[in-house]
């Protein structure tokens, strides 16, 4: 009979889900007396207690340093808390889309993924802990904002401290409990995912298993074409973000000319990043609108047909270019998986992507690497052309969004809030809208200036203060916001898009096209004063 104990304990303060989870260094799960314990306790609280006894939970990370510590205690506190079923990935593993599928599919009460994402592993890097719900994607805010409220307040946990299962063992363990049913786990295995970088021949490389799986066993790539597929605890030292920067190695590789299409995953397999052949860079704000523009070439959405199409809010207009010729619906959603949830359960989005390397459809409820991949391929076959051929047919026939990110990351907290509130001030100076800047031979006019926020078409829950943007006459724009995913200091992010559809000067650098831009943003913010920072960390 395994013994239940409650766990007198004093609530913190930080543990507010961001973006996607509640992120942090490794160290704050571990150092801090029962920093970990609480937040599993909190999410578990939000489960109504009268459903427990009736629920399972599907539980599964990255592989990432410390997931098997706090898989053991998700264990331990759900039990405590009449938590019946929990479905877990051998040794713990299983990718993002994955838990959203398996949650769906054995129809879960939700699931909780342990990963920091593209934040980097290992004992000094990151660790996440995320909430997502019984329609298998992440919980929306009103379910965060419950966690936070509970964790603010936590005086004690449930916990079953002997009970320990074993990770590795495929089947099911199943335990007496003194006032509950008796406790079932159930090991299984998952295709998992893991690290980035793998490039392939003719075809792609991807997440390790799945990509072996699907990639090399299915489609014929050589075995050799899926690289950094085993699991990890530190990512091999790699920073697990799919971008140019921190998968440089596939860009040279990809740039040697020998690959035709290469695709690059982060930690939990749910970002992408696509290469053509001699490094090709395709934008994911693009990558998203080549999709829907090729929605036809994708066997799945030739079955299910497109209900809509969504972005979020930084990503591109790219896609509002195709929503258009296609008259499709186009929703702009905050930055956040979870906002595009409600519409695909209300039937009203099919296919949706983010600037941030996400691409996704209705068929879970996470964006998801592989199938934007696979999605990739399929018009490959159908369209016979290079990626770059058929990316530069896409940019003639709807003009081009230029688009780039500025990333500063770790930027002191203060002087970052400090620039957004100022700026933001000065957004909102009536004599703001009107105003001309100028950067070389290029003026801009501002249109419109403000905050962005959202009513959820579904259920008219509102979520403010989502990024300033400063849009000009031409339709450009220029957009901060701080990031909900950084673990120390804060990163602000830096998004412009211009459009442009002169054919002679669609293929032009975007650097180059948007430097102007920059410099505007730069001087409006007063961004490098203000925060000491002169260089981005991360340019896409
Ligand atoms: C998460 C979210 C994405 C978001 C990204 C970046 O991705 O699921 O929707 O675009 O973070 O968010 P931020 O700009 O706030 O850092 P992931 O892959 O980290 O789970």
């Amino acid at each position: 009979m395994v013994k239940i104990t409650t766990v007198k304990t004093k609530p913190y303060t930080d543990q507010k889900p961001g973006t996607s989870g509640l992120r942090k260094r490794v160290t704050v799960f571990q150092q801090n007396q029962h920093y970990a314990e609480n937040f599993i306790q909190s999410i578990i609280s939000v489960v109504e207690p009268a459903e427990r006894q009736a629920a399972t939970l599907v539980v599964g990370g990255d592989g990432r340093f410390f997931m098997k510590d706090a898989i053991q205690l998700i264990v331990q506190i759900a039990a405590a808390n009449g938590i019946n079923h929990l479905v877990i990935g051998q040794n713990g593993i299983m990718s993002t889309p994955a838990v959203s599928c398996v949650i769906r599919k054995i129809k879960a009460v939700g699931g909780i993924i342990l990963t920091a994402s593209h934040n980097p592993g290992g004992p000094n890097g990151d660790f996440g802990i995320k909430y997502n719900i019984s329609s298998g994607g992440p919980a929306p805010e009103g379910i965060t904002n419950k966690i936070f409220e509970i964790s603010k307040g936590l005086q004690e946990y449930h916990i079953c401290p002997e009970l320990k299962v074993d990770l590795s063992k495929i089947g099911k363990q199943t335990f007496e409990l003194c006032i509950f049913k008796a406790f079932t786990v159930i090991f299984y295995i998952f295709l998992a995912t893991e690290l980035p970088l793998l490039m392939t021949h003719c075809l792609p490389l991807v997440v390790g298993p799945y990509v072996k799986k699907i990639v090399c066993e299915e489609l014929g790539s050589p075995a050799n074409s899926a690289v950094s597929c085993v699991p990890q605890e530190d990512f091999g030292g790699h920073h697990p973000d799919p971008n140019l920067t921190y998968a440089a190695d596939l860009v040279k590789t990809m740039k040697g000319g020998e690959y035709d299409f290469g695709a690059a995953f982060d930690g939990d397999g749910d970002r992408n990043m696509v290469l053509g052949k001699h490094g090709f860079f395709v934008n994911p704000s693009d990558s998203v609108a080549v999709i829907a523009a090729n929605i036809t070439s994708i066997p799945y959405f030739q079955k299910t047909g497109v209900k809509g199409l969504a972005r979020s809010m930084p990503t591109s207009g790219a896609l509002d270019n195709v929503a258009k010729a296609l008259q499709m619906h186009l929703y702009e959603t905050p930055t956040g998986w979870k906002f595009f949830g409600n519409l695909m359960d209300a039937g009203k989005l099919s296919l949706c992507g983010e600037e941030s390397f996400g691409t996704g459809s209705d068929h879970i409820r996470e964006k998801d690497g592989l199938w934007a991949v696979l999605a990739w391929l399929s018009i490959l076959a159908t369209r016979k052309q290079s990626v770059e051929e058929i990316m530069k047919d896409h940019w003639q026939k709807y003009g081009r969004n230029f688009f780039t990110r500025y990333d500063y990351e770790e930027v002191d907290s203060d002087a970052a809030n400090k620039m957004i509130k100022d700026l933001e001030t000065a957004m909102f100076d009536p004599s703001f809208i009107g105003k001309k800047f100028s950067s070389g031979d290029k003026t801009y006019e501002v249109a419109v200036a403000d905050n962005f926020a959202y009513t959820d078409p579904v259920d008219g829950s509102v979520s403010k203060n989502q990024g300033l943007r400063i849009i000009f006459a031409d339709g450009s724009r220029i957009i901060f916001r701080l990031s909900g995913t950084g673990s120390a200091g804060a990163t602000i992010r830096l998004y412009i898009d211009s459009y442009e559809k002169d054919p002679q000067k669609i293929y032009q650098d975007p650097q180059v096209m948007l430097a102007p831009l920059v410099d505007i943003a730069l001087k409006v913010s007063q961004l490098r004063e203000k925060t000491g920072r002169t260089a981005p960390t991360v340019i896409t």
